[in-house]
């Protein structure tokens, strides 16, 4: 297993997200990437890389260019607006519902904060589009290794911040580059036919849903809390099927919250039978361990052993997999359950 790890991690380190009208300290923070780089010392399961330069050439197709344009200049824009704001993180305020054009690219800043993104618990921050760019860097490197000859049958993105949420104009939810996609795409531009991802995280992965929503190429699967009262509340419900060409080619397993190992392994295994019935030559996992029973902002009972046995149902596919890192918020234990699943698939 060759992992790549996101060196410029840290310098994505919100300070404050906004959670039930107060402004409370980050729950997605750079210890939570220490605490897994700690555990692959004392578990060595692959072997540690970084990344090359981002190609930012896929990343605008994956993402709309005035996204990916305004991510990479935002910071700039806000510490122009005012020295002061070097002291405060982007959150957005304002934002364009049904009915508002986005069309139209605002000049006013916060405006454009808005219009590219879904909630206001994402910080945006100095570091955020460096951190971003390069895990989206690992994720795609973490793609191409596995086609390449004598390829190892995984690869890991190992990076922060997470990106299930990203959709092809929004961040949200922590997340600004969609890493799961654009390892899923660069898998296709490398000749894979049909890819799976599937997202375990515990929270339905929206932007990745919405990126392949109308393609048959790409099958996405996702297993989380049930959005009637989960985050991200208005996508992941069980009649999201896909559409146009991609009709069947979507499946999300919500489930209710408080849902144990028993009932979540049988969503797994219902995952796993449409992955084989779909014929991927490929696989991406997003793997958030937000499922964990310990995770202070999710509801599953999912317990650090269960990760081994999530790892080692994965593997039964026998597919070249790029895992991705995405959710988990038990600091101190996010580094023995994703280290789980790696110990688990390789076993
Ligand atoms: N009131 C990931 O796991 N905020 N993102 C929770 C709910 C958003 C989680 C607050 C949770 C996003 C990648
Ligand atoms: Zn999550």
């Amino acid at each position: 297993m060759l992992i790549f790890h996101n060196p410029a991690h840290a310098r994505h380190d919100g300070r404050q997200e906004m959670f039930r009208g107060r402004l409370v300290p980050c729950h997605e923070t750079p210890a939570r990437l220490a605490h897994v780089m700690a555990e692959l010392q004392r578990r060595p399961v692959g072997e540690l890389r970084t990344p090359g330069d981002a190609d930012l050439a896929l990343i605008r197709r994956v993402h709309q260019p005035r996204y990916v344009d305004f991510l990479a200049t935002a910071w700039d824009e806000w510490v122009a607006l005012d020295p002061e704001n070097a002291a405060v993180d982007v959150l957005p305020s304002v934002w364009p519902v049904r009915g508002f054009r986005d069309d139209v690219l605002p000049l006013n800043f916060a405006a454009r904060v808005g219009l590219f993104s879904f909630d206001a618990g994402s910080p945006l921050t100095a570091g955020t589009w460096d951190a971003a760019r390069t895990g989206a860097a690992c994720a795609i490197d973490a793609a191409r290794a596995l086609l390449a000859a004598n390829a190892p049958r995984a690869t890991m993105a190992l990076t922060r911040p997470p990106g299930h949420h990203a959709g092809a104009d929004f961040y949200g939810g922590y997340c600004f580059l969609n890493n799961a996609a654009l390892a899923a795409q660069a898998l296709r531009d490398g000749g894979a036919r049909r890819v799976a991802v599937l997202d375990v995280d515990y929270h339905h992965g929206n932007g990745t849903q919405s990126l392949f929503y109308e393609r048959a190429d790409v099958m996405t699967l996702s297993i989380h809390g049930d959005p009637s009262t989960e985050y991200p509340f208005f996508l992941g419900h069980a009649d999201e099927r896909g559409a146009g060409a991609g009709a069947g080619c979507n499946l999300n397993l919500p489930l209710p919250a408080g849902t144990d190992f028993s009932g979540w392994s049988a969503a797994l295994e219902q995952a796993l039978a449409e992955i084989r019935r779909f014929g991927a030559d490929a696989l991406v996992i997003a793997l958030g361990v937000d499922t964990f029973e310990g995770d202070p902002i999710s509801r599953f009972r999912v317990s650090s052993a269960d990760y081994l046995r999530i790892g080692a149902a994965i593997a039964t596919l026998g597919l070249p997999t790029v895992f991705t890192m995405e959710g988990g918020y038990a600091v101190a234990e996010v580094g023995i359950n994703v280290v789980n699943v790696l110990e688990g698939f390789v076993a």
